[in-house]
């Protein structure tokens, strides 16, 4: 063989050599920015929780989804559109909190609870444009009272999903005023409530809303329009801001966040390349891009399938005080050249709850770890829960899920409070009433609440009186 041949051979082996190593390196560094998260052994045994002093530990709802008689929000016109809801359900009672006030504040003493979080109605609050409604206003302040009365910490949530009819009929989220108006409604919150709440949460599942309402099409608008979506995310974006902004003015001790749901996307194989950089590439697009634009003061998304928004949004910044994670689940991810966006996603191996999503209690602890790490805020578990009617998964998720956050706290994140989801069985949006979440069952046809099985977990867990 000729030298020159030899010589030829020898850059091939070096070129290939290089590849492999720069694989390797790449898998390394995947594997140590993204560990395979694990719990402690005891995490399925009755550990002592120890939270931090002042811990929240708390129950979560919605406005829509449990004070009954919402008739004037984009969901309650959704409802009525034939096929929407599953069985043909509508909100209507739901769980008939708006009456309930009382009895429901005594079941979170019940459970041991400190905190709830809870929405304000923008639509019963400005029925009309430019109109607040006084009585509904009202009926807030002397809600929050008892709440603190009770030992009750209240957080606050002035959007979660729905908007009123007449901002709908423009829009909504992708409407030119709907951070505007937004601004207004959470200044006037502020104003009315401001002196007895210190928590808020500005919006509710942001990119929840944008995918259901814009791509997937089953939520109102019941568009799918990927342009439309990453309008609708913009929108969002500036109305948190308007809303923070205005809070920051009106009510000085604002401690202000907000709740975004949090998928753990993992690659399907850890060592593939390929998939390890897509599962990045959704998990930065779908978990942390309303973060992200808040921390670096641009409204930014960009995600396989959509239009790139990257435009300077300098009054984001700054605009909260601590990340709110809602977890239920964890997601594969899979290359996949014929699939829309290349990406295919499916559940993991573990178990399915109602919803057909899987529990898996240790991508809560790697999503608190990656919130501390890109942050260093405080964090709140915002919602955590699992629809399950049969109550044979809710107490050890309950348990599981708890452990979670205390490996998390041990291991230096700054974590202030969990709330479960949620108090009662409520209106679980296009699902109806099909999916059991409370803590407490309730009887569809009297209202009647009964401890459900995981409430006796949660009050094991919560922290001494
Ligand atoms: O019921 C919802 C809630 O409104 C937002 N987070 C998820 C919950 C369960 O699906």
């Amino acid at each position: 063989m000729s030298s020159s041949v030899i010589g030829w051979f020898r850059r091939i082996g070096w070129f290939l050599g290089g590849l492999a190593a720069l694989y390797l390196v790449s898998c390394v560094y995947f594997q140590r920015k993204h560990p395979q998260p694990v719990l402690g052994a005891e995490s399925t045994t009755p550990f002592a929780p120890d939270w931090p002093k002042g811990f929240l530990w708390g129950t979560a709802t919605a406005a829509h989804q449990v004070e009954g008689g919402n008739a004037l929000n984009d969901w309650a016109r959704f409802e009525r559109l034939p096929g929407k809801i599953a069985h043909g359900d509508t909100s209507g009672v739901a769980s008939g909190h708006w009456n309930k006030v009382g009895e429901d504040i005594a079941l979170m003493r019940d459970l041991g609870a400190n905190s709830y979080r809870f929405s304000i109605e923008w639509s019963r609050l400005e029925p009309r444009e430019g109109t607040w409604d006084d009585a509904a206003w009202q009926h807030y302040a002397d809600e929050i009272t008892q709440l603190k009365a009770a030992g009750q910490e209240p957080v606050v949530t002035l959007l979660h999903f729905t908007l009123p009819a007449w901002l709908a009929d423009r829009g909504g989220a992708t409407a030119p005023d709907f951070p505007a108006r937004f601004g207004r409604f959470a200044a006037e919150a502020a104003r009315r409530l401001g002196p007895q709440v210190r928590w808020w949460c500005t919006v509710n599942e942001p990119q929840v809303q944008m995918f259901f309402g814009y791509v997937a099409g089953t939520w109102p608008p019941g568009v799918k329009d990927n342009a439309l979506a990453v309008k609708a995310f913009e929108g969002l974006l500036k109305a948190h801001g308007a809303a923070a902004l205005a809070l920051r003015a009106g009510d000085p001790d604002a401690y202000i966040g907000l709740a975004s749901n949090m998928i753990y996307f993992e690659p399907a194989h850890r060592w593939n390349l390929l998939e390890q950089f897509v599962s990045n590439t959704v998990a930065n697009g779908f978990n942390w891009s309303f973060y992200e634009s808040i921390r670096t003061g641009r409204a930014q998304f960009s995600m396989p399938g959509f239009p790139t928004l990257d435009a300077p949004a300098p009054e984001l910044k700054g605009t909260i005080d601590w990340v709110g994670i809602n977890y239920y689940r964890r997601n594969l991810v899979r290359f996949a050249p014929g699939a829309p966006g290349m990406v295919d996603i499916s559940n993991g191996p573990g178990t399915l709850s109602d919803a057909k999503v899987e529990i898996y209690p240790e991508g809560l602890l790697a999503l608190l770890r990656e919130g501390w790490a890109r942050y260093h805020l405080p964090i709140v578990i915002t919602e955590n829960g699992v629809a399950d009617s049969s109550g044979v998964h809710r107490p050890i998720y309950v348990r599981q899920h708890a452990y979670a956050a205390k490996q998390a706290i041990a291991e230096g994140v700054d974590l202030r409070g969990f709330f479960h989801w949620s108090l009662m069985d409520n209106f679980e949006w296009a699902e109806g009433y099909g999916w059991r979440f409370g803590l407490y069952r309730m009887d569809l046809k009297t209202l009647a609440r009964t401890p459900a099985a995981g409430s006796e977990e949660f009050k094991r867990l919560a922290p001494a009186r």
